[in-house]
């Protein structure tokens, strides 16, 4: 059965703009986001997934507003006053600071760290190794309160959690969405490393790729992968400079399928066939960019679509914007050609704004992975989560709010209500704000 790790956005989901090279998110910064409204469709999802027979691992949203940007920055005083300095700071980093500690972005969870199950590794158990997200202020928050979230969380030593990669410009690591783990006949892993800079192919001239070679090889290290069980791929720099600003975002894999872009990777014709030298029985869609552009792929975010085994069958699981015009025809066509037999259309529109498509909201994990049990997504904690955020989060928000003190109660109490909910014990809500 496969399985995953997945969250929600928090109450203070907003629209900054600031992630680098991501085309939606510059083109919605500073619009009016719908908080309640993004937690509904998120919901919509997982309970699709469910019914696909998807295990979900829910993660509480991180507990905003974090302060720790701030106090860094030399605002002081308490929460209220270093929040109003730093809206009053006409020039320099203080706007992007003040969004980041009411970033909702740890919801995208493809991002929160690098899986690897324990049949791959030399430590013979399940890890997951953090992302530092190191590329943008806001993302670089995250790692360390999911590491303290996971840490409580996880039973039975079911996990192997190791620190995120120190944040050196060398080191910027983006966890799963850049890294595809296929299976060959024997059920080995056969990990792909993507990486947007510093690896084989020329640098990106409008956006600067955000994973560096450096840290791909470093994450295969420290999770103790066999190198011969190891590719290390480049995004295409076409692809980086059209807002590939992760590689899920123009390919997804899972097991003994690929679906991707004809540009997405550097040399891309030789890594295919290098691949499918290795994993015969590997299927691959190429569609090529006469069919679909790097536009118009990252515009309907076709290739951050979910492939999800389903008995023998597989299933695609896509935005809502693959439904119609020409990513409509390239989903016939897949299902034409039997690459998949049924398809699931998703609208998330919330996230999508943010450059956030259905992969994006999920951490594929082993199997053997076990949370406390009250943290398995089931019908019921579903219609929870749904009655949670109605009852708690604005219905819209504009980013000129995010000094108001009254958003941080809000905030605070609607966490509170959630670990109470989940029967969580209290020192879930110390960690947030001991
Ligand atoms: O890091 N967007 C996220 C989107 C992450 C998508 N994840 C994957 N592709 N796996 C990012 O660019 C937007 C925030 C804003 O605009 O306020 C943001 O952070």
């Amino acid at each position: 059965m496969p399985s995953e790790i997945v969250s929600l956005p928090g109450p203070s989901h907003h629209y900054a703009g600031y992630a680098p090279g991501n085309v939606a998110s510059a083109a919605h910064g500073g619009a009016l986001s719908r908080p309640r409204l993004a937690v509904l469709q998120c919901l919509q999802r997982m309970r699709l997934l469910l019914d696909l027979g998807v295990q979900q691992w829910f993660l509480p949203p991180l507990a905003r507003p974090d302060l720790r940007p701030l106090t860094a920055a030399g605002f002081l005083g308490d929460g209220a006053q270093q929040m109003g300095a730093a809206l009053r700071e006409a020039q320099g980093a203080a706007p992007q600071l003040l969004s980041a500690c009411w970033s909702a972005a740890a919801m995208w969870t493809a991002n929160l760290g690098t899986v690897a199950p324990a049949a791959d590794r030399k430590q013979g158990r399940d890890g997951l190794l953090l992302a530092n997200l190191a590329a943008a202020t806001h993302r670089a928050l995250e790692w360390q309160p999911r590491l303290r979230q996971l840490t409580a969380a996880v039973i039975d030593n079911s996990l192997d959690m190791l620190p995120a990669l120190p944040p050196y410009a060398d080191l910027h690591d983006e966890g799963g969405a850049n890294h595809t783990r296929l299976v060959d006949a024997e059920g080995r892993g056969l990990h792909c490393l993507v990486d947007g800079r510093d690896g084989a192919a020329p640098p990106s001239q409008r956006f600067r790729g955000r994973q560096s070679r450096s840290a791909s090889q470093a994450v295969a290290r420290r999770l103790g992968l066999d190198p011969g069980q190891c590719l290390f791929i480049s995004q295409h720099p076409a692809a980086i400079d059209a807002g590939a600003f992760h590689n899920d975002v123009v390919m997804v894999g899972e097991g003994s399928r690929v679906l991707l872009h004809q540009q997405a990777w550097w040399q891309q014709d030789e890594i295919l066939e290098q691949l499918q030298r290795r994993i015969p029985q590997l299927r691959i869609a190429c569609i090529p960019s006469a069919q679909l552009s790097l536009d118009e792929a990252i515009q309907c975010y076709l290739f951050n679509s979910q492939l999800i085994p389903v008995a023998d069958q597989w299933h695609l699981v896509a935005p809502e914007d693959c439904a119609v015009g020409r990513p409509r025809a390239v989903v016939e066509g897949l299902l034409a050609a039997g690459f998949i037999h049924a398809v699931h259309f998703c609208d998330l529109r919330q996230s999508m704004d943010g450059g956030g498509g259905p992969a994006c909201l999920r951490l594929r994990v082993p199997d053997g992975l076990r949370l406390l049990p009250q943290l398995a997504l089931s019908h019921g904690l579903i219609t929870s989560l749904a009655d949670w955020a109605e009852a708690h989060y604005p219905e819209e928000l504009q980013p000129s709010q995010l000094a108001d003190p009254a958003l941080a109660a809000r905030c605070q109490s609607a966490m509170h209500e959630l670990y109470r909910l989940l029967d969580l014990p209290p020192s879930w809500s110390e960690a947030d704000h001991g």
